[in-house]
């Protein structure tokens, strides 16, 4: 078959993003309208969906928001029935719904620990078992999940994070060898360090208008020498969306600016 253009085309899909109110899944939702795809999106609280269907429709995204905790799973199934009524069976799905939190190991309460890999981990295989079946059904699907640095570093405070998001890229390799039968991708986008309301700490002027030690210390570490915007990761989801990516499975795609392949600009 011959390479046409087209195949990176979402025309007619029905994307699912999961916690694209704002930041990074909201960037991978704009990105998959312009695509062609049909939107749906969830998040929980009432503040941030108003201001996000807001935000879609300013941008003349008419997106479909849910509200939905991505770790209960009743929820996430009355979701899925209510997308499949409004859209259409989702062809796409992208576990984007995280949180992180920076508490150094021995000084972490277990419900910590245990809530970062609900969210971060229990709950992409909650999404992706419940749209499986309907991927199946229709003999095609594209599951993403949205990874991290951490699936391949570690560093101090972010061990619930670094493990969940190491059992994610572990998960995504197993859902490929376990769905890759029926025609369903799944893969990672692994983004590096990028500007949303998750980095913003990091990134926080200092008292002197000094940059942050670790926003300093990020800069030295990517080649770039930048953060990442939202925007950067809009491509590479989409070509993970598309059937330009067909023959792509169980694969983590950094979108990192380089940190990964860098020792970092010497002093
Ligand atoms: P963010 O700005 O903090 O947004 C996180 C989103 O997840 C919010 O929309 C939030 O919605 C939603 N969410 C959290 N818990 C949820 C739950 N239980 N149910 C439903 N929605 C939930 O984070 P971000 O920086 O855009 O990151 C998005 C994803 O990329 C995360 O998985 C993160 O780990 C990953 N990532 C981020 C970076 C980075 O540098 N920013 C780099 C690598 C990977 P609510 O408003 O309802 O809380
Ligand atoms: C941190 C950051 C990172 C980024 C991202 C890097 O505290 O180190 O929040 O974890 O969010 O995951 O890829």
């Amino acid at each position: 078959m011959s390479f046409d253009l087209s195949s990176f085309s979402l025309e007619g899909k029905v994307a699912l993003v999961t916690g694209a109110a704002y930041g990074i899944g909201f960037s991978i939702a704009e990105a998959y309208a312009k695509a062609g795809a049909k939107i749906a999106f969830n998040c929980r609280g009432k503040e941030h969906m108003e201001k996000a269907l807001a935000d879609y429709a300013a941008k003349g995204i008419d997106a479909k928001g849910y509200y939905c905790d991505v770790t209960k799973e009743q929820e996430v199934a009355e979701m899925v029935a209510a997308i499949e009524k409004d859209l259409g069976t989702i062809d796409i799905l992208v576990n984007n719904a995280g949180i992180i939190k920076r508490i150094p190991m021995t000084e972490m309460a277990c419900e910590d620990f245990r809530q970062v890999i609900d969210i971060d981990l229990v709950a992409p295989f909650i999404m992706a078992k419940a749209v499986i079946p309907g991927m199946i059904k229709k003999g095609h699907g594209k599951i993403i999940n949205v990874c991290s640095m951490m699936s391949e570093l570690g560093r101090e405070t972010v061990s619930a994070y670094a493990a969940a998001k190491g059992g994610l890229k572990m998960l995504t390799k197993n859902i490929c060898s376990e769905y890759g039968a029926y025609n369903i991708q799944c893969n990672g986008i692994g983004p590096g360090y990028i500007a949303t309301p998750q980095t913003a700490p990091l990134r926080e002027v200092q008292p002197d208008g000094s940059r942050h030690p670790f926003d300093s210390f990020i800069l030295a570490k990517t080649p770039a020498g930048r953060w990442g915007d939202p925007d950067d990761l809009a491509g590479p989801a989409v070509f993970l969306a598309s059937d330009a990516s067909n023959f792509v499975n169980g694969h983590v795609l950094y979108v990192d600016g380089g940190i990964l392949a860098y020792i970092g600009k010497q002093p």
